[in-house]
């Protein structure tokens, strides 16, 4: 069964994109399985090298909004797509605004390796 690490890297990785056209998050949304039961209603997609990505649990340790110690935040700003489904979205449509941006962004780390299970959010 699917890793909880496996899971972020399917919904949050994207190294190679994004592909340059707004249909990105409405493709990428249904391709990384994130429109099946529901439309996933918000998911951030990161644009930069897994490794950089992973080695944000070693950076910038900051205190999670449930108390727990391993949130962590980027200490550079990184490529980044945010999905959002539109209003007028019906599932199984599933219909997304995409907006791409650079950001810090958060994440939680969790296991042995320690390497990004959440993505809390973009600052
Ligand atoms: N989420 C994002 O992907 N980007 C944001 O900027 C904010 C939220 O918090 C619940 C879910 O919302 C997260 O799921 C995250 F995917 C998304 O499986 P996750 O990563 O914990």
């Amino acid at each position: 069964r699917e890793s909880r690490a496996m899971k972020f890297q399917r919904q949050h990785m994207d190294p190679d994109g994004p592909s340059n056209n707004s249909n990105y998050c409405n493709q990428m949304m249904r391709r990384r399985h994130m429109t099946e039961g529901w439309c996933k209603p918000v998911n951030t997609f990161v644009h930069e090298p897994l490794v950089d990505v992973q080695a944000i649990c070693l950076q910038g340790n900051i205190l999670c909004k449930n108390g727990k110690p391993n949130c962590h935040k980027s200490s550079s700003s990184m490529k980044i797509t945010d999905c959002r489904v539109k209003s007028s979205s019906e599932y199984p449509d599933c219909d997304y605004q995409t907006s791409h941006k650079k950001r810090h962004i958060i994440v939680v780390c969790e296991g042995n390796p320690y390497v990004p299970v959440h993505f809390h959010a973009s600052v």
